[in-house]
């Protein structure tokens, strides 16, 4: 089944001249190392094909790529290739609705069926090592930029190796891609830097985080806060897991004051949290979830209902 999958989603690419890739709002690693590394390949196999790469450039990422510069008028005729991406509400960039067929290659757990032709496999650590299994499954050949992005993300979504994500597979996909010639500590780098103002903001949360006795924590960061530190949102995203080795930490949420909602980042070690976001407008993995809480309230009705999880787990 998978493997008819692999070809078809192959087969559909080799048939247009113009490829146009998306990938989630709020980029991490694995969607723009998925997306990026999918229109490598393509054009190293089709040199002569269109492949544009949608959405904003995200500048924390601008060490792996930047974004191509996309206009309605390329969807005509177009494929559409969404990768990391659950629902159509988080696809960044307009259009992919224009385009002639659509393709989804996700790992998330399914929230929304969407395209044409699609590929969601929960079991895979990232979509950057799905698009891995595509180009090996098809013999492709990988060009050494495209392994770096596909290992950019693999590393990224599975916390170097460490999350309960990887599999042998993920191993054998990342082993493989070490054999093409990229700097991979240069990569790390990249991927670990960190400023002074996201340091400092980090010693206020490490002094401030609330820890109950069921094993959950919670971390508030105000508009106040953030503007104090000079660190914004997205930016303080980075830092969501650095009391994550407290011993007998169960799951921890960060509720961060945005112009209009308080973002909510939870993460978990014990109990699936997944379900708890989708009640609060979000969704994601069952250990890493993103939902929004309209007011304080909702933070405290939304922490009341962790605190319950990490109390049964
Ligand atoms: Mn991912």
């Amino acid at each position: 089944m998978t493997r008819e999958t692999l070809f078809n989603i192959w087969e559909t690419i080799g048939r247009y001249q113009k490829v146009i890739i998306h990938r989630h709002v709020r980029p991490d690693p694995d969607a723009v190392g998925s997306q990026a590394g999918l229109k490598e390949i393509i054009l190293c196999a089709y040199p002569e094909k269109e492949v544009k790469l949608a959405g904003e450039t995200e500048n924390g990422l601008a060490f792996l790529t930047e974004m191509d510069e996309v206009t309605a008028e390329d969807y005509q005729g177009a494929l559409a290739v969404v990768c990391d991406t659950a629902n159509t509400a988080r696809i960044d960039g307009e259009g992919v609705e224009q385009a002639d067929t659509v393709i989804k290659i996700d790992h998330h757990p399914e929230v929304e069926m969407y395209g044409d032709l699609q590929w969601v496999d929960t079991e895979a650590s990232s979509t950057c090592e799905m698009v891995y299994r595509l180009a090996e499954a098809n013999g492709l050949e990988i060009p050494a930029a495209a392994a770096r992005f596909l290992y950019a993300g693999i590393v990224a979504d599975t916390g170097r190796f460490r999350f309960s994500n990887t599999t042998k597979s993920t191993f054998s996909s990342a082993g493989s891609l070490l054999e093409y010639e990229f700097d991979r500590d240069a990569l790390y780098n990249d991927l670990d830097v960190t400023t002074e103002e996201l340091l400092r903001l980090q010693g206020y949360v490490l002094s401030h985080v609330q820890i109950t006795e069921n094993g959950a924590a919670q971390v508030t960061l105000t508009k106040e806060t953030l503007d104090k530190f000079k660190v914004t949102s997205k930016e303080a995203s980075a830092i969501v897991n650095c009391f994550s080795n407290l011993k007998g930490l169960k799951a921890w949420v960060f509720f961060v004051e945005e112009d209009d909602i308080i973002r909510v980042r939870m993460r978990s070690k014990k109990p699936e949290i997944h379900h708890l976001a989708a009640e609060h407008q979000g969704g994601g993995h069952p250990m890493a979830s993103g939902a929004q809480a309209q007011n304080w309230e909702e933070t405290k009705e939304i922490f009341k209902k962790l605190d319950d999880l990490c109390k049964d787990a």
